[in-house]
This record gives structure tokens, sequence and C-alpha cells, in this order.
């Protein structure tokens, strides 16, 4: 039975991942959650499967050796799936120090570990171990807004705090790769949308704010442009590489879904109100009247799209969520679940929330 370690699973892929991984496998895989829970972890994300045997949740900061080196010296860990990271652009830029810590800092640690627990005296490793990096199309920086694509081969040109970190940490497993053929995989995604995101990202942020008739806030002119993945296409593609991709290499993890901001804002108004009844008393609010235009994001990327094709024809894999299918499956989740969206919406976060749109 393979054992995977899942750093992160508490947030949004991770535990999106975690809930494909148990409908894909049930009980012929064990997963081992670790996660610090920050303000982006949240366990009510996994609490159909928190009481499964073959899954155990253990609360630990990756940046924490010690904590971590427990993990692998009581487990035979066959495959690190590392997501824990410090995700938000926004917050990047506003505080860049944990940003560094925990992608930088951390990432060595799980590495150092993974190594000293896999490496056999002459320096190889056993077959079937692995480290999958979970990493972001942003290292690769911006395109024009009239053309080109990420490869793996684009050279890394990160902008914000956020990707310089997530470049470092790519940086760190390519050296581990080269130095100590350290068996590992790195994927680049684009950006991911789906049932539990953090609602300070753009999809969930819209409809929350739009549900309860608030602003709607576009950065700038509202027309940069980001390549959208349904969440478990990216789940089926880390599995993928996991299972098939070929040791040393980087996989692109994207779906030619490129769109505005300002088109994904009016496509969440329009398939809010074919969804609310007439007589649901927030319909007549939820117009493109909410629509404001705030001050332009930092440092702001205008373009990402990523060429999957290398993922395409190495491994076979392709997204099989079409965008207008994957937005009213997302909708509707986070409609009903207005529970889940209130909880992560009290105390810290909505501080944080007023200091950074002071709406
Ligand atoms: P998220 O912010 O929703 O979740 C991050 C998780 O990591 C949380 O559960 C948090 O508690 C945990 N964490 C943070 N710091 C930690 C620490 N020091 N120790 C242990 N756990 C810690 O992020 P996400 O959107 O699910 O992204 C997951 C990964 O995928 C990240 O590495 C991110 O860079 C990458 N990625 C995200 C996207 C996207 O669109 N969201 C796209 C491509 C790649
Ligand atoms: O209120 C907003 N208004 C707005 O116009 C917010 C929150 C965002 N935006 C814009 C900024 C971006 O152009 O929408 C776009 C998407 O923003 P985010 O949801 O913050 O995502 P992005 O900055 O593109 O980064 C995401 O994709 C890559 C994830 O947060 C990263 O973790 C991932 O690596």
């Amino acid at each position: 039975m393979r054992t995977y370690l899942v750093t992160g699973g508490a947030g949004f892929i991770g535990s999106n991942f975690i809930h494909y991984m148990f409908n894909k496998y049930g009980d012929d895989i064990r997963i081992i959650n670790v996660d610090k829970l920050t303000y982006a972890g949240n366990l009510e994300n996994l609490k159909d499967i928190e009481d499964r045997k073959n899954y155990t949740f253990v609360r630990a900061d990756i940046t924490d050796a010690a904590a971590i080196e427990q993990i692998f010296m009581k487990n035979d860990i066959d495959v690190v799936v590392h997501f824990a990271a410090e995700s938000h652009v926004d917050r990047s830029i506003r505080n860049p120090e944990v940003f560094v810590k925990t992608n930088v800092l951390g990432t060595l640690v799980m590495l150092n570990n993974a190594k000293a627990s896999w490496e056999k005296a002459d320096g190889t490793y056993p077959e079937g171990k692995k480290f999958l990096h979970v990493s972001t199309d942003e290292v690769y920086g911006s395109l024009e807004e009239d053309g080109g694509y990420f490869y793996e081969t684009t050279p890394y040109a990160p902008h914000s705090p956020y990707s310089a970190s997530k470049a470092s940490s790519d940086m760190l497993v390519k050296s581990y790769m080269d130095t100590y053929k350290f068996p590992a995989n790195i994927t680049n995604c684009s950006n991911n949308y789906g049932p539990y995101q953090f609602p300070e990202k753009l999809i969930p942020l819209i409809i929350n704010n739009a549900l309860h008739g608030k602003k709607l806030p576009v950065y700038g002119d509202g027309k940069n442009v980001r390549d959208w993945l349904y969440v478990m296409d990216h789940a089926k593609a880390i599995d993928m590489v996991i299972n098939e991709g070929k040791l040393f290499e980087t996989y692109n993890v994207g779906g030619h879904n490129e769109k505005q901001n300002i088109e994904i804002i009016k496509i969440i108004i329009e398939t809010l109100r074919e969804m609310l009844p007439d007589s649901d008393p927030r319909k007549a609010a939820i117009t493109e009247d909410l629509i404001t235009y705030v001050e332009d994001r930092k440092g702001h990327d205008r373009r990402y799209a990523i060429a999957p094709d290398k993922i395409k024809s190495e491994i076979g894999w392709e997204p099989e969520t079409m965008f207008k299918d994957g937005i009213k499956l997302t909708i509707k989740w986070y409609f009903e679940h207005e529970d889940w969206m209130k909880n992560v919406t009290s105390g810290d976060y909505m501080n944080y929330y007023s200091q950074m749109y002071s709406v």
C-alpha cells in the first residue's frame, strides 16, 4: 500500500486532491496530511474523510525540521505531495517574510527530510519514491496581451514576492534533482478554481460579495488575463505525474482557458442571476452596477497562459471540465455552503479584508 505525505492538505487544492485520491483509490492508499492550519487551512474541508482508517492528520509547520523528521521516522513515506505554501499574491506584497519562510525554507525542510529518509548508502533512491512539488505558472512572469505561452523551457521571471518565493522553491527542487539525483517532479499550474477556495481569491470573493450585495472590486482596467483550470483537473494531473511523470521533469498544467478578470466577474453575475429564483430578495441587487474599479495591484502581471503540450503528449493528461460547467459547479457549491463561507470570513480574515478593500 502506497503512503502519501501531503503537505498543506487542509487548503484549497490540497483538500480537493485528498478527496480526489480517496475517491479514486479508496482503501488502497494511505494519506498523511501535514498542515499548520494557517488562516487558509480549514479542517472542515476534510470532514467527510477525517474518520477514514487510512487517513491521518498531523498539525505541524513545515519549517519545523524536528516535527517533519518525526513524521518521516514514524512512517514509510513513498510519495510527498508538497502543496503547503503561502499562496496569495496581495498578502505577499504586504508581508513578504512569511512567504520566504514557508515557501522557501519550508520546501528545503521537506526536501532534506525526504532525502535523509529515502537515500541509500550508495546515494541512490529506492524505486517508487517521489517528491512532487506543486508550483505555479506565476514563476514565468507575465506575457504580452496578444501572444505567447508559458512552456517548461520559458525562463523564470517572477515579479511578486509570492512568485519569487515559489520560483526559489522550484530552484531548490531542481538543485536537489541535479546535485543528488533526488527523485522529484515539478508541476507548474495555472489559476485554479472550484470548491473550498478561500474567498480572498478572485472567484470566491466575487461570488461571496455578490451574494451579500457588496461591491465587486476589479483591479486596474479589469483586462488582466488568467488561464483558469477546474481544481479536480489539477488533482488528476498531479496523480498522473506521480504515476507516469519521468523523474527530474517539469510539467506545465493548464487548459487553454484564458479569460479577462472582467469577463469572469460578468459570468459570475449572470450565473448567479440564473440560479436565484425571482422570489429571492438578493437577486435584484446582483447586477453589473456592483462592479467597482479599484487601484491596481502593484506589479500586476498582465497575462498568464500555459502551453500544456508536454503533459498531454507524454502523459496523456487533458482537462475534463469545460469552464462553462466548472464555474456553474463552483457557484452552486458556494451557494449551498454558506455556513462554510460564514466561518472562514469571520475574525482575522475580516480585519484583513477591510484593510485591503475598505469597502
Ligand atoms: P491555500 O492557501 O488554499 O492552502 C495552503 C495550505 O498550506 C493551507 O492549508 C495552510 O494552512 C498550509 N500552510 C501554510 N503554511 C504552512 C506551513 N508553514 N506549514 C504547514 N502548512 C502550511 O493554497 P492553494 O491555493 O491550495 O495552493 C496550494 C499550492 O498550489 C501552493 O503551493 C500554491 O503555490 C500552488 N498553486 C496554487 C494555484 C491556485 O490557483 N490556487 C495555482 C498553481 C499552484
Ligand atoms: O479582488 C480582486 N480583484 C481583482 O481584480 C482580486 C482578489 C483579484 N483580482 C485580480 C488579480 C488577478 O489578475 O484577479 C486576478 C486573479 O487574482 P487572484 O485570485 O488573487 O489570483 P492570482 O494573483 O492570479 O494568483 C493565483 O493563481 C496562481 C493564486 O492565488 C496563486 O496561488 C497561484 O499560484
